[in-house]
């Protein structure tokens, strides 16, 4: 899983990437990194009950890419490539004010930042699906499917509106998940907030219209306090009237706009946490954990996390017939721990 952070110049960036991961990023024109670990209290339950001394969790790699800026005030074409392997995007926009710290564009406008960013994924988008349109016809192809659905999205690019989600069919979905259309992956929105912050109500409308989730942070404040200790930490957030760091809902706001569900499994040495898309079954399951298991796939041991940790182990769940036999179908659940049989 993999997102990375778009924004013009100085929005905050690095900050808002700083206050998610915990690092300490500074410098320009760099590309930075990180592991950002899904919160789960149920790896470190199922270590504690089967004694391991390792807990592994789902993790979201995060970037903050090196961006160049087009004319227009927008992300140049060159660099948004860099985006097309990312499963989700995520938009920062500048809403603090501050005289010190200067905005390209004049004044502080999230919405006027949202559309120029969103027009220059909307263009990158467009110049893909016009190149490709020209050599179909080239090559006499104009009766092909794929024409035929490029033309629906060249036409709803051309409005300046994005791809989305559901522009895509089913049936289309195997042809045109190579071009990696930026527009048609997951957004969220992050509103990076100051002491002084514009009105914002306006955005988070016009972006929850176009399908967009809208998460407002302090990113310097953030920032600040993912650098505490994790009591300092607890002690700050609850002055500020907030349960949780940052980074634990931006988690939360991605893993429920992929619609992504944890499982989890107790290893020789470690309980870990893997993050599925909903809906997925057993057998792609097993393929997280490793290509053979898929491959060799016999059929899943499957209990629910909550049933393992109130039974105390399998032994118990296994004589009160909760430790369930599953098939390659079956849907894996949130909060699964499942256990793969497989032969080679
Ligand atoms: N007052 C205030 N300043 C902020 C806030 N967030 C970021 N800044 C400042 O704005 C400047 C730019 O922040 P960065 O996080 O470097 O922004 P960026 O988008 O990564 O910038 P580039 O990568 O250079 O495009 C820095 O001086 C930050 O300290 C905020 O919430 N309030
Ligand atoms: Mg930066």
């Amino acid at each position: 899983m993999e997102t990375c952070l778009i924004g013009l110049p100085f929005c905050g960036k690095t900050t808002i990437f700083n206050a998610l991961s915990g690092q300490q990023a500074g410098g320009y024109q760099q590309v930075h990194l990180a592991e950002v670990a899904v919160p789960d209290p149920r790896v470190e339950q199922l270590a504690a009950l089967f004694d391991k001394k390792k807990t592994i969790h789902a993790a979201v790699l995060l970037k903050d890419l090196h961006l160049e800026f087009s004319e227009q005030g927008g992300i140049a074409s060159g660099t948004l490539g860099e985006l097309r392997t990312s499963d989700a995007v995520t938009i920062v926009l500048r809403a603090f004010v501050d005289e010190a710290v200067a905005h390209s564009l004049g004044a502080v406008d999230p919405l006027r930042d949202l559309r120029k960013l969103l027009d220059s994924m909307i263009l990158s988008d467009y110049e893909i699906v016009e190149k490709r349109l020209e050599r179909l016809e080239k090559e006499g192809k104009k009766g092909e499917q794929e024409y035929q659905s490029l033309e629906k999205i060249s036409a709803r690019l051309e409005e300046g509106r994005c791809i989305g989600a559901d522009l895509i069919h089913e049936e289309d979905r195997t042809l045109l998940a190579g071009f990696q259309f930026l527009t048609a992956k997951p957004m969220i929105v992050v509103i990076n907030m100051g002491e002084t912050s514009v009105d914002i109500s306006e955005v988070k409308l016009q972006s929850q219209e176009l399908g967009i989730d809208v998460f407002p942070i302090q990113g310097l404040q953030e920032m600040e306090i993912s650098q505490l200790s994790p009591e300092d930490q607890k002690e700050f957030l609850a002055d500020l009237g907030l349960q949780d760091p940052a980074k634990n809902r931006f988690l939360n706001a991605l893993y429920s706009r992929l619609d992504l569900i944890s499982f989890l499994t107790v290893g020789d040495h470690e309980a870990r946490a893997w993050s599925i898309p909903k809906g997925a079954t057993a057998l792609k399951a097993a393929g997280k954990i490793h290509t053979d298991m898929e491959r060799g796939f016999i059929r899943a041991e499957v209990i629910s996390c909550e049933e393992l940790l109130a039974d105390g182990g399998f032994a118990e769940a296994r004589k009160h017939g909760r430790l369930r036999l599953e098939g390659k179908e079956y849907q894996v659940q949130d909060g699964d721990v499942v256990m793969i049989r497989f032969n080679l």
